[in-house]
């Protein structure tokens, strides 16, 4: 199934932390898409839960420095 999860990223200061966490996000299995932005501080992924599921993605997230929690 594709799903479509936003999560709220902290730690972000420039335009280069958010390059990082979309290509971490984008090497993941099962991510489809990832959109990160700054100005709000809010990350959109789709994925496919068959290869990963959103405490893996905030996982992911964290383990590059980030802060990171599931929005809807
Ligand atoms: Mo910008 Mo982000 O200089 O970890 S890359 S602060």
């Amino acid at each position: 199934e594709t799903l479509t999860g936003q999560f709220r990223i902290g730690g972000m200061t420039c335009a280069a932390c958010v390059n990082s966490v979309e290509s971490i996000l984008r090497e993941l299995p099962g991510v489809k898409r990832a959109v990160v932005a700054l100005a709000t501080s809010l990350g959109e992924v789709e994925y496919d839960s068959a290869f990963i599921n959103k405490d893996a993605i905030i996982e992911a997230i964290e383990d590059a420095g980030f802060e990171a929690s599931f929005v809807q």
